[in-house]
Formats: structure tokens, C-alpha cells, sequence
């Protein structure tokens, strides 16, 4: 008898969930079935403070009216267009709005469907651009350890997180990876940058001596690393990157995609750190993660080296299905709208004071050995249960949901980036949640 005959909404076994405990959430689902503003509605009737944007994703907070009213829209306006050789306004229009608020010198813009594509993207764009510009021996590509680069061939293989990793073969080859920043001996509790640990950057110019400039064709980097359980980068670092990458004729890639659209208080982390990279990779508050919709920005110097050649042939063979779908490109561009309404690009500029000492007032919980701060960014690294890591976290993360708050957790450090319309009383009530959670013997 057909399984699909007996299927009920009830029924959660089709269902395989991404990066999911599948079996301990299925006997204990955590369902959400509508969100307003900073909350989420479980399927239990309960209200949770979001503390997370839903994954990084929903900068500007839930169902909110411009981004929704544009969706529908453009749904019964025109629905899809082919992406190839053909286009419609939308796309164009949302491309000159982005590069509006990109640093400047960002000036094309490239659409994919999420991070992992932007990041694969931007990893072809390098290749491709060292050899339009008969570099061609330049292939190889830098990550670093710990890094976060999504799940595709391209992005696992320049990133660092090793259970991400080591299941799938051999990768991409001639990858390289940088060692992380992570030095909590030294830098444990520093509110914003960390002192120590800028020279980490010299171990790029080893690298570079290794396999020679010549081979190497980028350098990719989330400016803040997000998905390892926050790293910020110490101070001076980024800037040595760049200086070293500069140096050496090689691309420097900003993996934006947490980061990018407000998240520290500045459009993009390149202005924050003030360090411009010649590639940023964005998605998630791009569309406030209401539709999936990424973009990589490159610099003219990049987009211009393609332009060669006779004017009928593809200048990159490379592209998506749904690049700059007209339904994600009009709920971008109500995101940014919304965005610009209510200045949310900036606002965690003005709340990173009040969250950094709103967190590091956890600093005598049980269990607590770091707090680590940036713009609307905050973690929270708990000791780990002898002989089971993660395990601690992980039922903080359940008993916050009890309690009604959301919170992330990776490893064994809580991660928060809530939306980006977060008020005071708001950030009050989460780390209020969190303390009662920590005392409570997990
Ligand atoms: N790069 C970075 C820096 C990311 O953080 C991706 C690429 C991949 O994006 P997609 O859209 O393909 O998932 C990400 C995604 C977490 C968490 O809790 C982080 C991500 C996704 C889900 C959870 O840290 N980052």
C-alpha cells in the first residue's frame, strides 16, 4: 500500500531535515506555524522570542507588510522569467539598489539562490578572472580553519568545520586552509575585537611562500565567522589579509553572508572593519530570508576583465535557473526598502553598546567561559560535559525553547543575532531567559 495514502500532516518521517538530530526531533517536534515582528507562534500555542532572526536571515523581523505585500504582487504580475539571455526590470532595478549600499567600488552584482551558491560563485568568478586575464596558473584557493562556507563542493572544500568536511571525499584540490583566530586564553570575555591574535594573518604569507603567488588564486574569509560559534576577527587582522593579498595579486573574498545587511551596524562588515575586499558574498538578509535569493558583488575591475571578446558569446559560463527570480528580486527590494524606512542597516550600531553589556552581565553563570560580542552578534561558550560536547548547549537550546526564547547553539557556545528591530526591553527579556536557563542545572 502506498506510504503517501496514510501520510498526514503528523506524519514526519518523509521529511529527511537539514543539519538535524532527525530522530530526537521527531519524537519531540518543535514546530513553528506563524511569527510577527520578534516572535515566533509554536504549534503548541506558545509565543518564542526569536533571538536568532531565524538563522541569521530575518534582519528586519516577521511577516513584515512591504516585503509580503510585494511578494504577492509580483506573483500574480509575472511570476518567472527565463534568466538567460532575457530578464525583466526587477532584477536591474534591485542590482543598482544593492550597489547603492555596497562599499564603493562594488559596482556589479551576481545572483544566485543562497549562500553556498554565492560562495561557489565568487570561487569561479576568482578562477575565471585570472584567467581572462591570462593568470591561469593561479587556482589555487585559501580558506581557514573553522570557516564556514556553506555545503557545497566548493565551500566545504575552503572551509574549516571538520565534521562538515570529512565524510565527503576529497574536496576541491588545491585548497589551503589559514589557521583560525580563536585564542581564548588570551582574548576570553573581551567585549568587541580582540587585542591579541592580529599577527595570526603572517601565517597567509607562509602559505603564499609554500605554494608560491603565482598558484593562488584567492583568499576567502567570513569576516566575522559565524557558524563556528562566533569568532571575531582581532584587531589589525583583516587588515593584514588584505595587505598580503594586495601584495601578492590575490583575491581577498568576504563570505558576507551573516554578516552582510546590518548585521554589525554598517551595510556590509567591509565598511565596519573599514578593510574592502574585491568580492562580497551575501544572501539570507538579503530578502530578510523570506524568499532564498543570494548576491555576490564584485568590483568593475573584476565584471570589466569578462567584457572581451565578440559581443555575441557568454561572457561566463555560469548561472542559475532562478538567478534574480522576480518574486525574490521584488521581496529584495522591499527589504531594502524596509530597511531604509526604518534605518535598520545602522541600528545595531546604535544597540551594540547596550547589547554588549546586556551579555556580559552573564559572565557569572554557571558554566560560562567566554562572551564574545560585535555589532548585533553575541556568544555565549559554555565548558562542555566531560566526555560529551555539545551536549550541554544543546539542552540549553531546548530548554530556551520550553521557556520561549530561540536560541542557536553550535558546539557547545549559544549563538544570538536577533533581528536587527530588537528593542532594549527586548534584549532585556532574552538574557533575562538566558541566565534562568543556566541556573537551571543543564
Ligand atoms: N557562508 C556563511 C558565512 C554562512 O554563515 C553560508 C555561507 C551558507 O548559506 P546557505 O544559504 O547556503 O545556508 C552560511 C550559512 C548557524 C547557521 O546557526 C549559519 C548558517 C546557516 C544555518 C545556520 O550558525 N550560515
Amino acid at each position: 500500500m502506498s506510504n503517501r495514502l496514510n501520510a498526514t500532516p503528523n506524519d514526519l518521517r518523509a521529511f529527511w531535515m537539514p543539519f538535524t538530530s532527525n530522530r530526537q526531533f521527531k519524537k519531540e517536534p518543535r514546530m513553528f506555524v506563524s511569527a510577527k515582528d520578534m516572535h515566533y507562534k509554536t504549534h503548541d500555542g506558545r509565543t518564542v522570542l526569536d533571538g536568532t532572526a531565524g538563522l541569521w536571515c530575518v534582519n528586519a523581523g516577521h511577516c513584515r507588510p512591504l516585503i509580503t505585500e510585494a511578494i504577492c504582487q509580483q506573483a500574480g504580475e509575472l511570476d518567472y522569467a527565463p534568466a538567460f539571455q532575457l530578464g525583466h526590470p526587477k532584477a536591474f532595478e534591485l542590482a543598482n539598489r544593492l550597489v547603492d549600499i555596497a562599499p564603493e567600488g562594488f559596482n556589479h552584482v551576481l545572483y544566485t539562490n543562497s549562500g553556498s551558491e554565492s560562495v561557489d560563485t565568487a570561487l569561479k568568478v576568482a578562477l575565471a578572472y585570472h584567467r581572462v586575464k591570462g593568470d591561469g596558473a593561479r587556482s589555487r584557493l585559501i580558506g581557514r580553519e573553522r570557516g564556514y562556507h556553506g555545503v557545497n563542493f566548493g565551500g566545504i572544500s575552503v572551509g574549516g568545520i571538520v565534521s562538515n568536511r570529512k565524510m565527503f571525499g576529497t574536496l576541491l584540490s588545491g585548497v589551503d586552509h589559514m589557521p583560525h583566530t580563536h585564542m581564548p586564553d588570551k582574548n576570553a570575555f573581551t567585549k568587541g575585537e580582540p587585542e591579541h591574535g592580529g599577527d595570526i594573518a603572517t601565517e597567509l604569507e607562509r602559505i603564499v611562500t609554500l605554494h608560491d603567488a603565482s598558484t593562488i588564486a584567492a583568499v576567502i574569509v567570513e569576516p566575522v565567522a559565524g557558524s563556528t560559534g562566533v569568532l571575531i576577527p582581532p584587531k589589525g587582522y583583516l587588515q593584514k589579509l588584505r595587505e598580503i593579498c594586495t601584495k601578492h595579486g590575490i583575491l581577498l573574498i568576504f563570505d558576507e553572508v551573516i554578516t552582510g545587511y546590518g548585521r554589525l551596524g554598517t551595510p556590509f562588515a567591509a565598511q565596519y572593519f573599514d578593510v574592502m575586499p574585491d568580492m562580497i558574498v551575501t544572501a539570507k538578509g538579503l530578502t530578510n530570508g523570506v524568499v532564498p535569493m543570494g548576491a555576490v558583488f564584485v568590483t568593475s575591475e573584476i565584471h570589466d576583465a569578462f567584457m572581451q571578446g565578440p559581443e555575441h558569446m557568454i561572457e561566463f559560463f555560469h548561472g542559475y535557473t532562478y538567478s534574480g527570480n522576480p518574486i525574490a528580486s521584488a521581496a529584495a527590494i522591499a527589504t531594502l526598502d524596509t530597511y531604509r524606512d526604518e534605518g535598520l542597516l545602522t541600528r545595531a550600531a546604535t544597540l551594540a553598546p547596550y547589547w554588549e553589556n546586556a551579555l556580559h552581565s552573564l559572565r557569572d553563570c554557571p558554566h560560562v567561559i567566554d562572551i564574545r560580542n560585535i555589532g548585533l552578534i553575541g556568544a555565549i561558550e559554555l565548558a562542555p560535559i566531560a566526555g560529551e560536547p555539545t551536549k550541554r548547549a544543546f539542552s540549553a537550546f531546548l530548554k530556551a525553547y520550553e521557556n520561549g526564547l530561540l536560541i542557536r547553539t553550535t558546539g557547545d557556545t549559544i549563538a544570538l543575532s536577533p533581528p536587527l528591530i530588537i528593542t532594549e526591553a527586548q534584549i532585556d527579556e532574552l538574557v533575562a531567559g538566558i541566565r534562568q536557563v543556566l541556573e537551571s542545572g543543564i
